[in-house]
């Protein structure tokens, strides 16, 4: 070995203190700002069953280490079957229009063509963790949540809001294009979710 090399090597050696070699940090969690909770949609088998009978809870998590935990023994987004949801919310928030956190609200959403495939796994974990990293919002607390919707016209990604401020949700809607590494030309909406239920209204910004 070239003594340059052998250099190098000495210096990778482990006698500082790393997580490899210290067992108490090795185990150590890395909490997050807020709870989440994973929710899932099951696809309607029949028609006597409602929206919020096929909407369930999954798990709620509070740190990293859980989430990757979640994140490996869960399907991918492109294993889903059509008609179903997952929805991550803040803990205490339903990922429903009517929970009282969300009805001011609305979506920031894209619809990726269901042709997509497995590449719709990297866009969906982008969304997550920019949501549980908040880094997808500069004012603490104006994202709620984030919903995929496996459907045979398309898969959707929404991120919910708790209000319809322009300022604020130009941010997240900025922010948003970048985590689903979307183009000029691949415009997002948002819709407030009181014109959601409105037939042929407009989206409020477009980005
Ligand atoms: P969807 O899943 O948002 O859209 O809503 P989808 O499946 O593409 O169908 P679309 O044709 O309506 O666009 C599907 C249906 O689920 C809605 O029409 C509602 O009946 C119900 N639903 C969806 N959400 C998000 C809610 C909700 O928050 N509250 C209630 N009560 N029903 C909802």
């Amino acid at each position: 070995m070239s003594e340059e090399l052998s250099k190098q090597t000495e210096s990778l050696s482990l006698d500082k203190e790393t997580v490899l070699t210290n067992k108490s940090e090795f185990t150590a969690k890395h909490p997050l700002n807020n709870k989440w909770t994973l929710w899932y949609t099951k696809p309607q088998v029949n028609k006597s069953e409602n929206w919020h009978d096929l909407l369930k809870p999954v798990i709620t998590f509070s740190s990293v280490e859980e989430f990757w935990g979640i994140y490996n023994s869960i399907p991918p987004a492109n294993q889903l079957p059509l008609k179903s949801d997952y929805h991550l919310f803040k803990e205490g928030i339903k990922p429903e229009w009517e929970d009282e956190q969300n009805a001011k609200g609305g979506k920031w959403q894209y619809s990726f063509s269901n042709k997509i495939g497995p590449a719709i796994n990297d866009l969906w974990l982008r969304g997550l963790l920019s949501v549980i990293g908040e880094t997808i919002e500069d004012e603490e607390d104006e994202v709620n949540g984030i919903v995929l919707n496996v459907r045979r016209q398309a898969i959707r990604i929404g991120v919910w809001t708790k209000d319809c401020d322009n300022a604020k949700l130009r941010t997240v809607g900025e922010r948003l294009k970048k985590v689903l590494k979307l183009s000029d030309d691949q415009k997002i909406d948002f819709m407030s979710h009181d014109d959601s239920g409105k037939k042929g209204a407009e989206p409020q910004l477009v980005l």
